[in-house]
Parts: C-alpha cells; structure tokens; sequence
C-alpha cells in the first residue's frame, strides 16, 4: 500500500501505519516509562497499529522479532538495540524488503547508514562527561577511590557512559578501582556492589550508569552498616523517580538525566519516513543534572 494523499490529519480515516517495534526487556525503571512512552504515543488513535515485543536483553530474540516484522510486512520497523554489534545481516534484510527502520534509544555500530533512516536518543558519552565533571569539581584533591557499575556489556549506554566519564576524571586524582557490569537491573547493581564491599577496605565513590543499579548499590552499602550518600558517594544516569526520590533523601549524591519519553519523536518520524519526507538521521534527546536540592525541587512535577 501507498500512502494516499498525505494530508496532516491523523484521524482523517487513513490506514494505520503498521509499526514492528523491538524492545530490550524490562530491566530497569528508565525501560518502563520508555515502553510506556512509546505503547502511549503509537496508537490507532494517532494513526498507528503497533506490534510491541520484549527482548528480555537478547540479541537473538530482537533479531527474531525484527525477522517477523519483516516476514508480517509492516510498514516501519523501530528497535532499541540491546548491543552495539551484529546487526548487519538482519538490516540488510529489512533493506531488501523495503521496510524502513527506525532507531531509537541505542545505536548500532555500523559504517553504512543507509540501513536506518534515523536514530533518536540521548548523547551517551555526553552524558558520562557531565557525570564525571561533576565528580572532578566535587571531589577531586580527596584521593577517592572509585567503583563503576557498568551497564549491559556491549551496550551503547554501557561504552559510551564509561568513555565520556573516563575522559572527564582524567587528570583529577579520582581512582577507578574496578569496574563490573551489573546489566543495569537492580538486583545485579546490588549483588556486584556486595562484592566490591567485601573485596576492597576503602571505597569513596560509586559510578553506577544507571539509577536501578544506583539503588541496588544503596541495599548493599546500608547492609554493609555505612550510610550511601555520605560514607560512600553514588552518581548515577537517567533520573527516574526511584532515582530522584533517592537522590532527595540525601542517598545519591547526583544524577544526569536520561530522557525516556521517546515515543512521540518516534511518532514523528515514523509518519514522515512512509510519507516520504526528509527526516534527520540523527536526533540527539537533551538531558539535564540534578543534584540533591533540585531533586526536592523537581520531584513533585516528575513525570516518570
Ligand atoms: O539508562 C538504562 C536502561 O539504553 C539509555 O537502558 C538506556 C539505558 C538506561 O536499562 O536504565
């Protein structure tokens, strides 16, 4: 089918826009609300009808379900993808069958950008920058000793979070100890964080790259009878509310947001790329700080 007169009403009796969508999994609270984001915005009411499939953080369950999105014939496909690497093959398949594919949240590492129309999501490494420029001003000149709580190994957040980071502590007298990924989940955050307790007699400050690993950190910090936010310091990325609530209590000491609330940059796009239009290639999401005080401020009028 082609799309008929393209006009700007979405209610205007039009075929829906059949939408594949590949969603990592579950793992975190900045997943929810970008499921829910996306589950909100790509309706029937606004012009979509949307196949919506949970990944549980496997490549081979997004190759799978992209695979059937190709074989349904849909009109758009749009995924997260878990890892950078390892979707050449299955790109390429989704080109010969003329579907477009829309990226959102995480890259691939690709050299050919013809297999995706655009990409929407946050700048990653700019964000672990921020975080660790925040780090510098605060503590640098204390000899901290430092933990990091790596995201999903091989993930853009994951690389990207920990190169930007690096490059902003370089030069300060910040220590990285060790580093292990804790896949972004909570329970995994708190089970690495365990071991660092146990392994090491001083820690000063944990780089969690997301707030789920952030709090399971918290667990195991209370648990080892010291007080997160003061005998140890905690920074984390994405500010969603567990995180901010935590970060007002005094037990985080900083975060660097992570917009979630893809769905209607995805909307937009989605609608021009089976129109025809021109659509940028690259649509870099904005993200703000916070530390404890703006925390208090914001929460109130937190949407997710
Ligand atoms: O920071 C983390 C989630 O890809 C930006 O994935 C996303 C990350 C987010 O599990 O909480």
């Amino acid at each position: 089918t082609t799309s008929d007169d393209g006009g700007e009403t979405e209610e205007a009796g039009d075929e829906l826009i059949s939408i594949g969508f590949s969603q990592v999994g579950a793992e975190s609270g900045w997943r929810a609300a970008n499921t829910k984001s996306i589950q909100d915005t790509l309706t029937a009411d606004n012009g979509f009808d949307l196949s919506f499939s949970d990944a549980q953080q496997k490549q081979e369950n997004q190759i799978q379900a992209i695979r059937s999105y190709i074989a349904q014939g849909v009109d758009v496909i749009s995924f997260s993808p878990v890892v950078e690497t390892g979707w050449g093959p299955v790109l390429e398949e989704a080109k010969a069958a003329d579907i477009p594919v829309i990226l959102t949240d995480r890259a691939v590492d690709t050299e050919d950008d013809t297999l995706y129309e655009s990409f929407i999501g946050s700048d990653f490494v700019l964000e672990g920058e921020m975080a660790g420029e925040w780090a510098v001003e605060q503590y640098d000149g204390e000899g901290y000793q430092m933990v990091e709580l790596q995201g999903t190994t091989g993930s853009a957040p994951a690389i990207d979070r920990k190169e930007g980071f690096a490059d902003a502590i370089a030069g300060s007298d910040i220590e990285v100890i060790d580093s292990q990924t804790g896949n972004f989940t909570r329970t995994e955050g708190k089970q690495v964080m365990e071991g660092f307790l146990q392994k090491y007699d001083e820690i000063d400050l944990v780089f969690a790259h997301n707030d789920d690993m952030g709090l399971g950190a918290i667990e195991a910090i209370e648990a080892a009878g010291m007080t997160p936010g003061e005998d140890i310091k905690i920074i984390t990325i994405d500010a969603v509310k567990d995180g901010m609530q935590a970060l007002a209590d005094g037990k985080i000491n900083y975060i660097v947001e992570c917009n979630p609330l893809l769905g209607p940059d995805l909307a937009e796009v989605a609608q021009k790329v089976v129109a025809g239009e021109e659509v940028e290639k690259r649509i870099v999401v904005e993200d703000k700080t916070f530390d404890q005080e703006a925390a208090v401020e914001a929460l109130p009028s937190r949407e997710y």
